[in-house]
């Protein structure tokens, strides 16, 4: 029996496997290295000041009432924090947010506009804003797409995700300032960074949890740790 033709297909197939190969690698290698990453960043004390924009109007339309200071913050709730100073003042704050022009006139929190515009235009970057919009709809997420238009621009307008549940929500990295997200999906698929806010600065990590500080914190850093 002749060797010839078995040594040919060994070859050939050698040949298909090494060029198969090199297709792979030149393909992962032709842009940034690593592989595609989807990040979500969360609008409310992550992009839009929430607090200090609560605040501000809190005292605003109820000058005679106590308030707590952001030094003076614990909680994610404000409502919660604001009821136990007093019964009366938990409805009082949500009033805040339930009212008309509260979520369009919420300053953008320094740094955030930028970072968000820049990790969009990294290579191999996917960025979604992920927000959770209060139960009184009436301005709240009309108010949150005029924001992102306003301070982001309209080709943000199709990366929004409004969601109470961002655990249903696929992505790497999930930038947010609550530091509890739960939802129906026990296993999310994203890495939850925390990023530090007035009320969360006290709160212990969860074990492994990261933290973004600020805008100013080396972003870059933790997206490209994920890219591994
Ligand atoms: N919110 C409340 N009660 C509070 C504090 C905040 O309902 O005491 C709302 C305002 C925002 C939402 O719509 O929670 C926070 O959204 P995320 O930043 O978690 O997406
Ligand atoms: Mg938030």
């Amino acid at each position: 029996m002749s060797l010839l033709p078995i040594m040919v297909r060994l070859l050939r197939t050698e040949r298909t496997l090494h060029h198969s190969k090199f297709n792979y690698f030149s393909a992962n290698m032709s842009s940034s290295p690593g592989k595609r990453l989807r990040v979500l960043v969360d609008m409310d004390g992550v992009i839009a000041d929430f607090e200090g924009g609560f605040l501000k109007k809190f005292r605003a339309r109820y000058p005679n009432e106590p308030y707590v200071t952001l030094e003076d913050r614990r909680g994610f709730w404000v409502s919660s924090q604001y009821g136990n100073l007093r019964n009366d003042l938990c409805e009082k704050a949500i009033s805040i947010w339930e009212s008309k022009d509260f979520f369009i006139e919420l300053e953008p929190i320094p740094g955030g506009v930028q970072a968000v515009k820049e990790m969009a235009k990294m290579e191999n970057t996917d960025v979604f804003i992920c927000s959770s919009p209060i139960k009184h709809y009436k301005h709240c997420p009309y108010e949150k797409y005029a924001w992102i238009e306003k301070h982001l621009g309209s080709d943000f307008l199709e990366l929004i995700v409004l969601t109470k549940d961002k655990t249903v929500v696929t992505g790497d990295i999930l930038i947010d300032d609550k530091p509890d997200i739960f939802g129906v999906e026990p296993n999310p698929s994203w890495e939850h960074v925390l990023f530090t806010a007035c009320h969360n600065k006290h709160v212990h990590p969860s074990l492994g949890q990261r933290r973004l500080q600020s805008w100013a914190d080396d972003w870059r850093a933790i997206l490209e740790s994920r890219r591994l």
